[in-house]
């Protein structure tokens, strides 16, 4: 642009009065060549997590008004959010014994992922879902839920909810529910299980559309079977058992569709035979990985961090990631790819030309 006449410097300054803003000076903050996100690669030690969440748990009340002892991933990349990536949030909860998160419900969905401990029953909709090692467990959008602890000791997990996102679209709505959570039972299955969860299975008294998952708990036995499975067809010498060599993977799925058991929300599972390389690539889509048993080291753009058991990884779109396990590495995932899906905004390095270099038409 010629910036030689004063007249152009008079008409930027008029526009600016008038709240004004002309593109061909924005042009490569509107319109980069790829998301160039304000979120950065980072890591939280589940060590510092869990005894700051400790801490929390002696110091802080759980109840009415505050609502959750949960301690939100606050990436460096947004400072004063407390969130893991541009859509989604990520807390450790911390529950002590015989505590109750109080019942509410909210439009974000929500989902825990257990890594330690057990003795909290989540009751979501009226339904009581026992929260072990290993087990994940939704609440969809708008159900009633609320935690309680029965067993003998503090219990701490981790939290993933569409918060982020829900707050770029305004779309927040909120309301407390009844102050006492009722009779603290401990049903062994949710009834969303006992309906649900038998594979291949779908009850003929269930609605035909159901688009938010119907079973409650996914739980690690099952998880854990399928990884196994995976890797014992590749050693049996069935390569396309697994994603790419000694990696096993399974998503959470809503029974009832085949679709992502939360609406905007992606989970996964991951397991890395012990020297296994999950090569590299990039996608636009935001992630968190929390590591569930193992050790390994992830490779974020130029950045190499080692992790161990608990640890959590927050990858913004757009960087390329690698991981290599040093042994059997477990590792949870979650990330906001449903909601680029089906906006049709989904790519990665190896679909859009532009991240080659190429020219995308
Ligand atoms: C919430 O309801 C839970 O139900 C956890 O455990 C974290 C963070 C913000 C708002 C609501 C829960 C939350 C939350």
């Amino acid at each position: 642009m010629p910036d030689w006449d004063p007249r152009i410097a008079e008409l930027h300054q008029e526009l600016d009065k008038h709240d004004l803003l002309p593109l061909w000076t924005q042009r490569e903050d509107l319109m980069p060549t790829h998301p160039l996100p304000a979120a950065v690669p980072h890591r939280w030690r589940w060590a510092d997590l869990y005894e700051l969440a400790a801490r929390a748990g002696e110091l802080v009340p759980v109840g009415r008004g505050g609502e959750r002892r949960a301690i939100a991933l606050a990436n460096p990349g947004l400072p004063n959010v407390p969130h893991a990536t541009p859509t989604l949030w990520a807390a450790v909860q911390y529950l002590g014994f015989h505590e109750v998160a109080p019942v509410h419900r909210h439009s974000q969905n929500a989902f825990r992922f257990v890594l330690e401990g057990d003795g909290v029953w989540t009751v979501v909709d009226r339904d009581p879902i026992a929260m072990r090692r290993g087990d994940l467990l939704l609440t969809p959008g708008w159900a009633w839920h609320g935690h309680y602890n029965t067993g003998d000791a503090p219990m701490a997990w981790l939290d993933g909810l569409d918060i982020p996102l829900i707050g770029a679209l305004d779309n927040e709505f909120f309301q407390f529910g009844p102050d006492t959570i009722g009779d603290r039972t401990t049903p062994e299955r949710s009834s969303g299980e006992l309906l649900w969860g038998h594979p291949g299975l779908r009850p003929l008294s269930a609605p035909r559309d159901i688009s938010t998952s119907p079973l409650s708990a996914y739980r690690w036995e099952h998880t854990d079977a399928a990884l196994t499975a995976q890797l014992e067809l590749e050693a049996a010498g069935n390569p396309h058992a697994v994603t790419c060599p000694g990696h096993a993977a399974v998503r959470f799925t809503n029974p009832a569709t085949g679709g992502d058991a939360l609406s905007t929300i992606r989970m996964e599972m991951h397991r890395l035979r012990a020297g296994a390389r999950v090569p590299a690539s990039r996608e636009s889509a935001s992630s968190v990985w929390q590591v569930f048993t193992g050790t390994g080291v992830f490779h974020l753009d130029a950045e190499h961090v080692e992790v161990g058991r608990g640890d959590l990884v927050a990858v913004p779109s757009w960087t390329e990631v690698a991981i290599d396990a040093m042994d059997e590495l477990d590792l949870f995932r979650f990330s906001d790819t449903p909601v680029r899906e089906r906006l049709g905004l989904y790519l990665t390095d190896a679909t859009n030309p532009a991240a080659t270099g190429g020219t995308a038409r």
